[in-house]
């Protein structure tokens, strides 16, 4: 070997539905893309960075399909590295790691305290591919007690540190967490497909782009949306797919990552071809099922119908030429003027407006100066407020 090559995987969620469809059709797909590309680029490893599985507790044929990737990788003989995300169970995804590891092979679902190391060779010397499972703070004070972890900056740096890296030598590291930039002043754009936690991460669960600084290339997960933190080789790959109709901006692509001599690497994205995309389609029902407009009819659709007047029965016409049309909604006079009153409703209103107005509407007269010092005095009281008077 001249030099390592590497294809990062991101978030598979293998046996995720997008409302009632199955994507095992278009996952396999795209799995059937990524050993192409293996092949193609004659790529020494893959590295997949969490969430391969969209449960803890995966459908048989999510496992099925995840037994054939992995068998099509060894076929070829490329070596796969795997770690678990936080959709994963760690305790299943280990499942058979000593004797994958003969057939290539390599797990890191579960942690145990330390960093896994692996050692790919070529002519310049060795490639350390280091596996970080996903950890939260909690776990790894178990291991470190005397460590002062407060949040997982410190918690990733800890294990890190403790792996005790020879930065004369090219190290790679695959992990899935929430990587916001340096000092956490650039957090990665969502897709909004992430799941319950992501969206609202706290300061807490967030890691800066510093405690990477080690490695040669960083192989991230946890995020959908493709993109780099803070330096370029620190990258989230995105998801394999859109999953979700926020998530339809973004085309997702695979990081080929080529190692030259220590400092020299080479990033490039490989488009990912879905089966059927994902978009959202805007018009009147007469412009959208029109015979001139119809064009890539498989797709996964979300709707949005501009009729002044509700259509009935909208979504079955809609089926009838986009059998995967998801969602359906409307945006016209109606519905504007809802969403009006809606922000109104939301701006920022002092405690004695809103109890005005609601003594208004319940007793049908205006609140005398000595009732609204009582309702100020109990909200102050229950917390609610603490305006002065
Ligand atoms: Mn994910």
């Amino acid at each position: 070997m001249i030099v390592v090559k590497l294809l990062h995987v991101g978030d598979l969620h293998i046996g995720k539905s997008l409302f009632k469809f199955d994507l095992i059709e278009d996952q396999k797909y795209i799995l059937q893309q990524i050993v192409n590309a293996a092949e193609k680029h004659h790529v020494d490893a893959v590295l997949l960075a969490g969430d391969i599985y969209d449960t803890s507790q995966p459908a048989e044929k999510a496992v099925n399909l995840l037994d054939w990737f992995l068998r099509e990788l060894a076929q070829i003989k490329v070596k796969t590295f795997m770690i678990s995300g936080n959709h994963d169970s760690d305790v299943r995804l280990n499942f058979g790691k000593s004797f994958f590891a003969k057939e290539n092979i390599y797990i890191g679902a579960v942690f145990d305290g330390k960093l896994g190391k692996y050692t790919l060779e070529d002519e310049q010397g060795p490639v350390n591919i280091y596996l970080l499972p996903f950890i939260k703070a909690s776990h790894v004070k178990q291991y470190f007690p005397e460590a002062e972890i407060n949040d997982y900056s410190e918690a990733v740096a800890q294990v890190i540190e403790d792996a005790a890296i020879d930065t004369s030598e090219r190290n790679v590291i695959v992990a899935h967490q929430f990587v916001a930039g340096s000092n956490l002043s650039t957090p990665p754009e969502l897709a909004g497909s992430e799941g319950t936690g992501t969206i609202s991460v706290g300061l807490v669960e967030q890691v800066k782009t510093e405690v990477f600084a080690d490695f040669d290339y960083v192989a991230l997960g946890h995020i959908h949306s493709p993109q780099q933190v803070g330096r370029s080789e620190v990258r989230y790959a995105g998801s394999i797919l859109k999953y979700s109709d926020k998530d339809t901006k973004h085309e997702k692509s695979l990081p080929l990552i080529t190692l030259g001599k220590k400092g020299e690497v080479k990033i490039e994205l490989l488009p990912l071809k879905p089966l059927r995309d994902v978009r959202h389609i805007k018009g009147c029902m007469k412009e959208i099922i029109a015979k001139e407009n119809l064009k890539d009819t498989d797709d996964y659709v979300y709707v949005t119908l501009q009729d002044e007047d509700y259509i009935n029965d909208a979504m079955s016409i809609i089926q009838q030429y986009y059998p995967h049309a998801i969602n359906l909604d409307y945006d016209n006079q109606h519905t504007r003027s809802m969403e009006q009153v809606e922000a109104s409703q939301q701006e920022e209103r002092s405690f004695k407006e809103i109890a005005a107005d609601f003594y208004q509407q319940i007793f049908g007269e205006e609140i005398t100066p000595e009732e609204m010092e009582i309702l100020e005095a109990a909200a102050r009281e229950a917390g609610i407020t603490n305006e002065a008077n």
